[in-house]
């Protein structure tokens, strides 16, 4: 399980003969003297982070340099405005923390950091980068976008010579399920022009960062180095350029981050920076039982509740303590790190609310100081929308009650900090909501209702609305494979009061088992990723006539949302389902309305439009933004058998 020593970060100017004029000075001392002089060389493996910037909003700066007994090291820095304040040792003795700061006005440039030890001296260069203008102001993710979520080792393979990686473990096997296929940034970066041509802005990868795991790593939620790029997806040059190359196609990168746990390959696994660094290991201590509510819930037992936060999300990956204050800090700069190193548009988070509560909040708040705007989305994957709501900031419902209040709330229950959710709940209504049989009560209408939950949240409209991820059965299967069903669903995510969110290769059906524990086969390979594939997604070439269908009803309605502000930051007004039709409407003063018109029956229906008048203006006519079709709509609306028409309303001159 123990990885070799990292490579060493930074250059190392000092001379070998000057080591070795001192060592043997010092042993000619030490026999003069009679006292026995260690012979262990100083070295330091690791300064974390690997270099930081000027002009950051938060002057302070901790790094963590690893080596050899290097807690016996006295520290001193050396360079124009890099402070160090304060030296801070732990129980390990490999590893050393140094508090310090950036003054005001530094400049960029290489800075020294000297460790000395028994008569040895190690310089480690360091240095801080100047930062890219407007960085601090990017722009985060909106109801403007559309993210596209892939995971990099099913995509494309753009280089078969980083397929396997020897010292990495777990190497290629693209005919086992779990095993590693060889998708890659490059990949990724070959298909930039078919991802912003089918009207994506976003791409959420699942993370790409080292998993230096003996088997089961291609997922990539257990990390081994917090700066590396994992080897098989590329270099860090590779993932610099694939941000320059998606942002000049007007494509942000959102990276995914992972505060809770590690892998166990990771060095801290065998040696962590202090012994509080991580929860206890099972079967010492149990896992992580996944009941989320714990933290919000009232009446929840204080064991319960300490289980679901300490506990480890899996075997193979230690949890992390994140109460740590060093750790904490620890998490918060790689975070800035690849903020500023990749020039990201935003953060999707793992398992949001199995961290400490307290620290989310501080990691958040943190981020968010440093960059106003950037999007961040945390995954909760919780049906209930009280529990997402909790975590949206500007929630009054959460955080600690003022004096005199009789509302009962867990003891150390904090303010949300966080702008964006995952919808897991919508997502998982809209789903029942279409294989479910007409009633009072159930298909349509259970969808209808469930928008009241919208009064939960501070701000509905930056919550993310998917049709699938990584971590559920495809939409295909999930709609038994009905083309007219995905076309609804997916016109709903499109056009609903929320930032939309689609999985790769549902544009081309990609199917999967609907059990829910079929991880791996959720992530089958894009097909055409791989040179031997029947079927290319980019070209066409194999697809059955269905599946290009779709993808080019998919690529017309994204394009065309592009230059719809009503679908961007539009109200929502919907209309009770009957007789098997859903109806509503998104509109914004002095721009064009859009009207989205379901209809699940195997009957055409003909809705008179008179229902329709608060969002209707008198003698309306709508276009069809896909087959084109004019439409009047002075007296009804008419929908052929299971249908959606989305409508680009006019008024009538
Ligand atoms: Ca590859
Ligand atoms: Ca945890």
């Amino acid at each position: 399980m123990k990885p070799e020593p990292a490579a060493p970060r930074g250059h190392t100017p000092t001379t070998a003969w000057r080591h070795r004029a001192r060592a043997a000075v010092l042993a000619l001392l030490a026999l003069l003297l009679g006292t026995a002089v260690r012979a262990d060389a100083l070295s330091v493996d690791s300064v974390e982070p690997p270099h930081w910037w000027v002009g950051m909003a938060d002057p302070r700066l901790q790094l963590l340099a690893y080596g050899p007994d290097i807690a016996r090291a006295r520290v001193t820095v050396r360079g124009a405005g890099l402070v160090l304040e304060r030296v801070q040792r732990t129980d390990s003795p490999h590893h050393l923390f140094l508090h310090l700061r950036v003054a005001a006005g530094a400049r960029a440039g290489e800075r020294f950091v000297v460790f000395e030890r028994d008569g040895q001296r190690h310089t480690v260069a360091y240095t801080l980068k100047g930062r890219e203008p407007g960085s601090a102001q990017r722009r985060g993710f909106d109801g403007r976008d559309v993210l596209l979520n892939l995971m990099p080792d099913r995509f494309a393979n753009g280089n078969p010579a980083n397929d396997t990686v020897p010292g990495l473990g777990d190497p290629v096997d693209r005919s086992t399920p779990g095993g590693r296929h060889g998708g890659d940034l490059q990949g990724v970066i070959d298909r930039l022009d078919y991802i912003a041509g089918m009207g994506f802005t976003a791409i959420w990868m699942t993370p790409v960062l080292e998993n230096r795991q003996p088997s089961y790593s291609y997922h990539g939620y257990a990390a081994t180095d917090l700066y590396r790029v994992d080897p098989r997806l590329g270099t860090l040059d590779d993932y610099r350029r694939l941000a320059q190359e998606a942002r000049r196609r007007g494509v942000g990168i959102i990276h995914d981050a992972v505060p809770n746990h590690i892998g166990s390959g990771h060095r801290w696994f065998m040696q962590p920076p202090a012994a509080d660094w991580l929860h206890p290991a099972p079967p010492g201590a149990p896992l992580t039982h996944h009941a989320r509510t714990t933290v919000r819930d009232p009446y929840a037992a204080p064991a319960d509740r300490e289980r679901f936060t300490r506990g480890w999300f899996a075997p193979t990956m230690p949890d992390l303590n994140t109460a740590q204050p060093l750790l904490a800090q620890y998490l918060v700069q790689s975070t800035v790190w690849w903020i500023e190193e990749i020039g990201l548009m935003g953060l999707r988070v793992d398992t949001w609310g199995y961290s400490d509560p307290g620290f989310l909040a501080q990691w958040a708040a943190r981020l968010r100081r440093e960059y106003p705007r950037l999007g961040i989305v945390g995954e909760e994957w919780s049906l209930n929308p009280l529990v997402v709501s909790a975590w949206q900031a500007g929630n009054p419902l959460f955080g600690r009650p003022g004096a005199g209040a009789t509302r009962k709330v867990p003891a150390d229950e904090i303010r949300p900090t966080l702008p964006s959710l995952m919808d897991f709940p919508l997502h998982d209504t809209l789903r029942r909501a279409l294989v479910e049989a007409e009633s009072f009560n159930t298909g349509w209408v259970r969808l209808y209702d469930f928008m009241v939950n919208d009064r939960l949240y501070a701000d509905p409209a930056r919550l993310v609305l998917f049709d699938g991820n990584h971590d559920v059965p495809r939409l295909a299967a999930a709609l038994d494979g009905d083309p007219a069903l995905q076309r609804m669903a997916l016109a709903f995510v499109l056009t609903s009061r929320r930032i939309p969110q689609l999985y790769y290769g549902v544009e081309v059906m990609l199917d999967s088992p609907k059990t829910h524990d079929a991880f791996d086969r959720f992530r089958a390979d894009f097909p055409g990723g791989w040179p031997d594939d029947t079927a290319d997604a980019v070209s066409g070439r194999g697809l059955r006539p269905e599946q290009a269908a779709l993808q080019q009803w998919l690529r017309r309605l994204m394009l065309w949302r592009q230059s719809q502000p009503a679908l961007h930051r539009g109200e929502l007004t919907h209309f009770m389902p009957e007789n098997g039709t859903y109806v509503f409407a998104r509109h914004l003063a002095d721009s064009a309305t859009v009207l989205v018109a379901m209809n699940k029956s195997d009957e055409p229906r003909r809705l008179p439009t008179a229902r329709f008048a608060p969002v209707l203006p008198p003698g309306a006519s709508a276009t069809d933004i896909h087959t084109g079709e004019r439409l009047d709509l002075t007296e009804a609306l008419t929908l052929p058998p299971r249908s959606v028409r989305v409508l680009a309303v006019e008024r009538r001159p």
